[in-house]
């Protein structure tokens, strides 16, 4: 039986009614993590990739950087990949070689903003640009003419509320987003509260479903998001900055303490990373192709 792609099951989970559960993920490693932990889907989150590189979340890593990254995360889980394409990497013509590429690739769909290029972050505290609403449907027509499988999935992001443009801007966004032909509206707030967002929600009554990315308003449960009708939640950041807390707390420790006594029953095993590395199935494939089963365990 032929496999389904990973852009079918986004697809399937997008036109069902459960929300939709997705992990931001920086690497491989994370994005397994997530799958481990029971997420649906993987944001290869833009923040994230040029976290690891320590380098801003502000267009400074090119886009085959961006790809490769969400190729590593990919390969390294069965789960699908959507991808953080920020605002494109420039005009209709980089939207075009961007979604040829990352759908070849075998990404499962992603995600484009309405804010100029380069882009900002949208928490970062500077004025936040966005483009004209004519010049981003042309991305998304653009998007739409170029994906060769009706699965890819194409999340327009509207980030009228981040820029600060008010509510009747937002809708009017969303709803030529969605005239254009975006598969799902994000809609994304850096509000404390959730007020904004349910808002814009009570307002929405398209056909087109809603995708929200809740750092700012984390008290917001997964049962107040399947009330609202929203059908994607992702969670884009939250496994990148515990590895930052992580990571400083243990090196910080060693050194103060002197030696790693304290910390070794805290931290994951050098099993536990063999697993997460395949070391196992790696054994037993050498079982498979040499006939002296002479592997030691
Ligand atoms: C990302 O993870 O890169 C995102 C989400 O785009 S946010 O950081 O909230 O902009
Ligand atoms: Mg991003």
């Amino acid at each position: 039986m032929v496999k389904e792609t990973k852009a079918k099951q986004l697809r399937k989970m997008l036109k069902g009614d459960k929300l939709i559960l997705v992990a931001g993920a920086h690497d491989g490693l994370s994005a397994k993590l997530a799958e481990r932990n029971g997420f649906h889907a993987i944001w290869a989150s833009g923040l994230g990739i040029s976290a690891v590189q320590t380098v801003p979340d502000a267009s400074i890593l090119t886009m085959t950087e961006f790809l490769q990254a969400a190729l590593v995360m990919n390969e390294a889980c069965d789960l699908p990949i959507i991808a953080d394409c920020d605002s494109g990497y420039g005009n209709v013509h980089n939207i075009v070689r961007m979604v040829e590429k990352y759908e070849s690739a075998g990404i499962a769909g992603v995600c484009i903003e309405d804010k100029v290029y380069p882009k900002l972050n949208s928490f970062d505290n500077r004025e936040q640009k966005l483009v004209l609403i004519e010049d981003f449907c042309a991305k998304i027509r653009a998007a739409k003419a170029t994906k060769q499988d009706p699965d890819f999935v194409l999340i327009a992001r509207v980030e009228a509320l981040i820029a600060g443009l008010g509510q009747d801007e937002a809708q009017k966004r969303a709803r030529a987003y969605a005239v254009a032909g975006a598969d799902a509206i994000l809609i994304h707030s850096k509000q404390k509260t959730v007020d904004e967002i349910a808002e814009f929600i009570r307002r929405w009554d398209l056909d087109v479903p809603i995708v929200l990315v809740p750092t700012k308003y984390p008290d917001i449960t997964f049962a107040d998001l399947e009330r609202m009708g929203v059908r994607m939640s992702i969670y884009a950041n939250q496994a990148l900055r515990v590895s930052v807390s992580a990571i400083d707390n243990v090196l910080k420790r060693i050194v103060e303490a002197g030696s790693t006594k304290d910390i070794e029953g805290e931290i994951a095993s050098v099993e536990e990373i063999f697993e997460l590395q395949g070391v196992p199935e790696m054994k037993l494939k050498e079982l498979e192709f040499y006939h002296e089963k002479t592997i030691s365990s």
